[in-house]
């Protein structure tokens, strides 16, 4: 049994997207600051304002460095508040950070990046997720349930009073999906309608339903590639799971696969899985820094390891 030391202590940091850009090894997390905003399932607490770059030159065992930060709010003259979950991308030599509602270039892993005037168009929700397939052609994943808002988008517009209600319920119902779609060649916008992105119960071939919440999608997607298949993992949210689904697309269906991480100390959990030389990390957080303090979290990274039926393992078991 082992836990892992957090990667950053002299900031706190959460939901880390990490890539390999140029041989490096960078991460993209959220940056949590201290707040005396109380939680709540809006997730007010969650008060971020910029963004920091890190890179791994040795690896996860190795030194961290801080790029400093590539972006604040300050400088996006449409955020009001809350810089949630980013991620990264490459394309053309030209490197794109995500972040909720907002798109942004630069021509340097480690930033700075420019905000673009407007956010994406037909972009709603949180946590997005880019995937740069082998041909070239990206995707940006995204959506989160409650503070995230997915709930007030199932009938194609924002419709304010589902917030109410959480999210759907019942065994009679599917639950809700993640979205994706296809980005345009330049990454600054959708090329084709937003998609659900359907998780399948393994027996029945049918969508997991509203009240499986061990398995349903909440938040955090994340998409890589193993071995020809297309892996969708993602949080459970009030579970507090990583799961993952496999699928021969990156639209899916993804037959649900199983769980990647047991709930971590604190409530939200989100993470981001890369190859980087021969081995394959999982990249989450925790709020062990904070001796548990859910809007002050660390980031981690751990190997995985895949059985021979490409089902994904832990390499070392999870410690407390
Ligand atoms: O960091 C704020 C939110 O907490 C993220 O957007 C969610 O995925 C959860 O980790």
């Amino acid at each position: 049994m082992s836990d892992k030391k957090p990667l950053v202590t002299h900031v706190y940091t959460a939901d880390p997207s990490a890539h390999v850009f140029n041989g490096k090894l960078y991460v993209y997390p959220s940056h949590d600051i201290p707040t005396d905003i109380r939680d709540n399932d809006n997730g007010d607490q969650y008060a971020m304002e910029d963004y920091h770059v890190f890179s791994l030159p040795e690896g996860i065992s190795g030194p961290v460095n801080d790029h400093g930060s590539v972006l604040h709010m300050k400088d996006v003259p449409w955020v009001g508040k809350q810089m949630w979950a980013p991620d990264a991308a490459e394309k053309n030599g030209k490197y794109f950070l995500y972040f909720p509602a907002r798109d942004k270039d630069g021509t340097s892993p480690e930033g700075p990046f420019t905000p673009d005037p407007e956010p994406i168009k037909g972009s709603y929700s949180i946590d997005p997720a880019c995937f740069v397939d082998d041909d070239g052609q990206a995707y940006l994943f995204f959506g989160g349930i409650w503070g995230g808002q997915l709930q007030c988008w199932t009938k194609g517009h924002f419709a304010k009073e589902d917030y109410e209600s959480m999210e759907a319920s019942g065994d009679d119902k599917p639950a809700l999906h993640a979205r994706v779609a296809k980005l345009t060649d330049d990454m600054h916008q959708f090329a084709e309608d937003v998609k659900e992105v359907v998780i399948l119960d393994p027996e029945t071939k049918e969508p997991v339903k509203a009240s499986d919440h061990d398995r349903r999608f909440f938040e955090a997607a994340w998409l890589h590639k193993y071995n020809g298949k297309y892996y969708f993992s993602y949080s459970t949210g009030d579970t507090h799971y990583l799961a993952y689904g496999v699928g021969d697309s990156p639209y899916g269906p993804f037959i649900y696969g199983g769980r990647i991480l047991e709930p971590v100390l604190g409530w939200t959990t989100h993470h981001s899985i890369v190859q980087y030389q021969d081995k394959w990390y999982l990249f989450y957080h925790d709020a062990s820094l904070s001796g548990g303090k859910n809007h002050l979290r660390c980031i981690k990274a751990r190997e995985i390891k895949y059985d021979e039926q490409g089902k994904i393992y832990l390499a070392e078991p999870q410690g407390p």
